[in-house]
């Protein structure tokens, strides 16, 4: 039989009808759902039915190129893929919307409607999950082969309520309804082993006796890229229990314990950590992050010996990155693999593992950095404990060598505390186990040089490089804001969607007064559409003419949410002890969830709920400035807020914020920045240009400086009168006349321990704020500037930024932009 027996029968469609015809089968015989008695989820499974196979043919046909070209491959390990819905992307990729659209209403469905049933995959935190989720997108849309590998969470992140202001938290349960993209594959089946202790056999092998194993079972994701030319996968691992239950041979007792141990094991891939600062369930957190990284290696490795037969070649055929810390065990136990495995030597693994594996960092603060107890860690994986130690041992020569003047236990992998117990820093296995290390914007990977990485970056000079982030233009502009994408596809054409560079050929037109007119309509839809729902959801009746400033993001003290809010109240008196005067009109949006544990930052939620109340039912003050705080952000959420913002609120304090995403997709979407010089702030700066952001407050630089030379916030405070009159109204119960002290620790902290330098911004924040305002009622002139953000933010690409992975981190080929230029024609 030739290859060509097995070409599967082609399901292509090209018109309405050959839609209609297909999604009715879906429903029919996928769903088992007769047509006349479907609920709009029975519509939604069937239409996804659909797409994925509409994607299948491509999908196959991608895995066959990799192999028969032996292309090198990319593996992205991550805790997190935060991918949101994944329906509208799907359809617009393949080009069919017209299709669906037609096919819909011809079966009296409304596509929008569908649309929004289905469920948010909400498998990540924030930024670093979203931008894995972004990458994955990118790296089909270039053609790269790629796999992502991570978990798949029964529960993802909390669903957040207000419960009178305050934060609740409930379970979510994504997979209630079936999550109909996935291939569940039960034959693809790897054992993790945990715990128990290594001894030796008769030729003297270090021989690991596991006291438990567990099953890792795979599911997998087709991703197309733009146009579905390529398809990669994102496969997600599940836990189950090792041992099948002999149900006649137990009797009720054991029954019950082997009940027990099976609920234990499909405990690992249960629920996604909110991002916290707690040390509550560290263990289980160690053993998922072991569970999903030993599986992918032991995937990756089955893949690579289908086709190769020397392990030496592994840096040739892949690059597997490291998504942060958290699949870091990856260099211990690839080099487990290679040499308890498959009988490689400890030098000779070591050094495939260094040329194959590479390391992005997310964070510098000190306590996020991951560290485990040796206590916990030898237990969990004592023969990975081994290996680190060997490692340790090598890297600790190289670093002698490299540097006599070295305090060798602040490069120690294995660390013998300074006070703090011993432990093993993940953030320096990542580092010493990689070839290359990376930042996620400039600022941030220079500042990896100057804290957190000094000495190693002196031992290993050249590892850290910056790859500043970007968003896929495919999502967060094509997809979510139809009105403006339709108005650039009519002006410059279609190019932008695979090469956003190309988006620079609309900057002439922000001196066309009828371009600014259009370009003001559709902001003007898209904050129409956002009213209606804050109206909906809130019951907050708010005005599409003002200005729409939002902040949307983690609630995080360094992010400053409660710098924003405090504005809100010095301009919330200054309208009331003026009320006369020209304001400019301002909607202030938040929507953020706060770690379950994290009392300041639920503190804050509350804070700005209770001056919401103040302001919003102040018949004075009207529509010159209300507050929304909306429930649950999520991916979805961001997609409707996003293409309807005026400004863009990016204010952590200087140093902090790695690089942040939300500020791109915002300048993307043509809303000004008001913002710090911090992360990837200041590179849209330096393109977008000094007169079309608002820059304020303390650089990293001067942050760094009063932190050594001591900062004095109550005399920061004591000096400026509105700063006082915020913070007294804060804490004497203003907003919380039910419970005057409700927000004394909010004005303790700033008063007394202001690490975010909340007080010493203010000043320059409220000021910068009024220039904002001023901006705002220049109608043209606002709106020529909101153009070219939009025009001059393409660099921040995902694209862009893969295309650098790939050149300077995997040595991966990509096609240049130009080759989407001509398809695009
Ligand atoms: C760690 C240990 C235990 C439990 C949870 C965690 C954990 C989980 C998630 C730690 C960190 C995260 C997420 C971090 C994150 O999203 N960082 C952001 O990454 C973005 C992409 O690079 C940047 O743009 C942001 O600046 C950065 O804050």
């Amino acid at each position: 039989m030739d290859a060509n027996s097995f070409a599967p029968p082609s399901r292509r469609i090209s018109g309405a009808e050959d839609m209609r015809r297909l999604i009715v089968d879906k429903l029919v015989y996928s769903v088992g759902k007769d047509p006349e008695h479907s609920v709009r989820q029975d519509w939604s499974a069937a239409l996804i039915l659909a797409m994925r196979d509409q994607l299948v043919d491509r999908w196959m046909a991608s895995t066959r190129k990799a192999y028969e070209q032996d292309q090198k491959r990319v593996y992205y390990l991550s805790m997190e893929f935060l991918i949101g819905r994944l329906l509208r992307d799907t359809v617009i990729n393949l080009g069919l919307e017209e299709p669906v659209r037609e096919a819909l209403t011809m079966l009296g469905r409304d596509y929008e409607e569908i649309l929004r049933s289905e469920p948010d995959a909400a498998l990540g935190n924030g930024g670093l999950g979203r931008l894995a989720a972004c990458f994955l997108d990118s790296m089909s849309t270039l053609g790269i082969p790629a796999h992502g590998y991570g978990i798949r969470y029964e529960n993802g992140l909390f669903r957040q309520s207000l419960d009178d202001g305050w934060q609740a938290e409930e379970p979510e349960d994504w997979l209630n309804t079936g999550h109909n993209w996935e291939f569940e594959r039960p034959e693809v089946v790897y054992q993790i082993p945990f715990g128990g202790s290594v001894g030796e056999d008769a030729s003297g092998k270090r021989v690991w006796q596991a006291s438990e194993v567990i099953l890792a079972s795979a599911f997998d994701t087709p991703i197309a890229g733009w146009r579905g030319n390529h398809v990669n996968t994102l496969r997600l691992w599940a836990a189950r229990p090792a041992k099948r239950i002999d149900l006649a041979s137990f009797n009720r007792g054991d029954y019950m314990s082997a009940m027990a141990s099976a609920v234990r094991a499909e405990t690992i891939s249960r629920v996604l950590y909110p991002d916290d600062t707690t040390d509550e369930g560290k263990n289980l957190r160690l053993r998922q992050e072991f569970f999903f990284t030993s599986a992918s290696l032991q995937d990756l490795l089955r893949r690579f010996l289908s086709t190769h037969k020397d392990l030496r070649q592994l840096p040739e055929k892949m690059a597997i990155q490291l998504n942060d810390t958290h699949p870091a065990i990856a260099v211990a136990e690839l080099m487990r693999l290679l040499v308890d495995t498959h009988g490689i030597g400890m030098d000779a693994a070591y050094q495939i593992t260094r040329n194959t594996l590479s390391y992005t960092n997310h964070t510098l603060m000190p306590e996020a950095l991951e560290r485990w107890s040796l206590t916990l860690f030898g237990a969990v994986l004592p023969r990975h404990l081994e290996i680190i130690r060997w490692i340790d041992e090598q890297h600790l020569r190289t670093a002698a060598a490299a540097q006599r003047s070295l305090d060798l236990e602040r490069v120690r992998i294995v660390d013998h505390g300074n006070g703090n117990g011993h432990g093993v820093r993940m953030g320096h296995l990542a580092f010493v186990g990689s070839h290359r290390v990376n930042g996620v914007s400039a600022l941030h990977a220079d500042l990896m040089k100057q804290t957190v990485f000094k000495d190693l970056d002196a031992v290993y000079p050249g590892r850290i490089l910056g790859v500043t982030n970007g968003v896929t233009p495919r999502r967060w502009l094509h997809s979510c804001n139809k009105p403006l994408s339709s108005l650039l596809i009519e002006t410059i054409g279609e190019a932008w969607v695979a090469d956003l560079e190309a988006i620079d050929a609309v900057e002439p037109f922000a001196d066309d007064a009828g371009f600014r007119e259009r370009f003001r309509a559709a902001k003007r839809e898209n904050k129409e559409k956002l009213a209606a729902e804050i109206q909906q959801r809130l019951g907050l009746k708010v005005s599409p003419d003002v200005m729409f400033d939002v902040q949307i993001k983690r609630m995080h003290e360094y992010k400053r949410q409660l710098l924003n809010i405090m504005e809100a109240i010095a301009y919330y008196f200054a309208i009331r002890a003026e009320p006369e005067k020209d304001w400019t009109p301002r909607l202030k949006i938040f929507a953020g969830k706060a770690a379950p544990g994290y009392q300041m930052a639920k503190l804050i939620i509350k804070l700005i709920n209770d001056v919401a109340r103040a302001v919003n039912s102040d018949a004075v003050v009207g529509d010159r400035l209300k507050i929304a705080f909306i429930p649950n952000y999520n991916v979805s959420l961001a997609e409707r807020i996003i293409p309807a913002a005026d400004l863009s609120e990016q204010i952590s304090t200087a140093g902090m914020e790695a690089s942040g995403t939300g500020n791109m997709k915002l300048a993307l979407n043509g809303a000004l920045t008001i913002g710090t010089l911090d992360g990837a702030n200041v590179e849209i700066c330096e393109r977008v240009g000094e007169d079309n952001i608002h820059i304020f407050g303390l650089t990293a630089e001067e942050v760094a400086n009063y932190r050594l030379s001591g900062y004095d916030s109550r005399a920061v405070i004591e000096s400026h009168p509105v700063l006082k009159s915020v913070l007294d109204a804060i804490g004497s119960g203003v907003f919380s006349p039910e419970e005057p002290g409700r927000f004394r620790a909010i004005v303790d902290r700033l008063t007394y321990d202001d690490y975010f330098f909340v007080a010493a911004d203010f000043a320059a924040y409220l000021d910068t704020q009024r220039q904002v305002d001023a901006a705002f009622a220049d109608e043209e002139e606002w709106s020529r500037r909101a153009i070219l953000n939009t025009a001059r933010v393409g660099w921040f690409s995902a694209d862009r930024a893969i295309r650098d992975y790939a050149r300077e981190i995997w040595g991966v080929d990509t096609p240049p932009p130009s080759a989407f230029a001509e398809a695009a024609e």
